[in-house]
């Protein structure tokens, strides 16, 4: 089985529902989720004219290839989201692949570990809580180590529902 670590992240629309129905779908086509973290309400980071997000972090084992899981993140965000994407802006539904295993894969399409992981609370918060031991393999430290790290200062709370 493949160890698969995701992020999940929406800012328009019913960020919840979004979110709710983008895990029973993943659970359904990707693999089995094996732990999920709380819900969190994050100040934007990158574009701050948004709304503030609700992101979470999933940990999955799965039988498919990075490949396969690339596409079917691709077809469930534009299934469940409403597109109109631009950089660093608002979106509905934002679905990242984390860690593959401990691979380390860079292509046109696709950066595993996610590129910028290192720099984001709204990422490593959410992760810490699910896997504060996970060694990154390109850095060598775990999570928490790489958390420690981070000179982020946009704000993470846990969201109430
Ligand atoms: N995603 C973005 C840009 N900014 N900020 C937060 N807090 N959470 C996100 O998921 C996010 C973001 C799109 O790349
Ligand atoms: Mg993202
Ligand atoms: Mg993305």
């Amino acid at each position: 089985m493949n160890k698969i670590y995701l992020h999940l992240g929406s800012n328009v629309g019913d960020r919840k529902k979004i979110l709710d129905d983008a895990l029973t779908t993943i659970d359904r086509s990707i693999g089995n989720i094996k732990s999920k973290s709380s819900v969190y309400e994050t100040e934007p980071w990158g574009l701050k004219d948004q709304e503030n997000f609700l992101n979470l972090a999933v940990f999955v084992e799965s039988k498919l290839s990075l490949d396969e899981v690339f596409k079917l993140t691709k077809s469930i965000e534009h299934d469940l989201g409403t597109g109109r994407e631009i950089k660093w802006g608002p979106r509905s539904l934002d679905i990242d692949i984390l860690y593959y295993n401990d691979d380390i894969v860079k292509t046109d399409k696709i950066t595993i570990p996610h590129a910028s992981l290192y720099q984001r609370n709204f990422v490593l918060i959410p992760l810490m809580e699910i896997a504060g031991d996970l060694i990154d393999p390109v850095e060598g430290k775990t999570i928490e180590e790489l958390y420690d790290e981070c000179h982020d200062e946009c704000e993470v709370f846990i969201f109430e529902d």
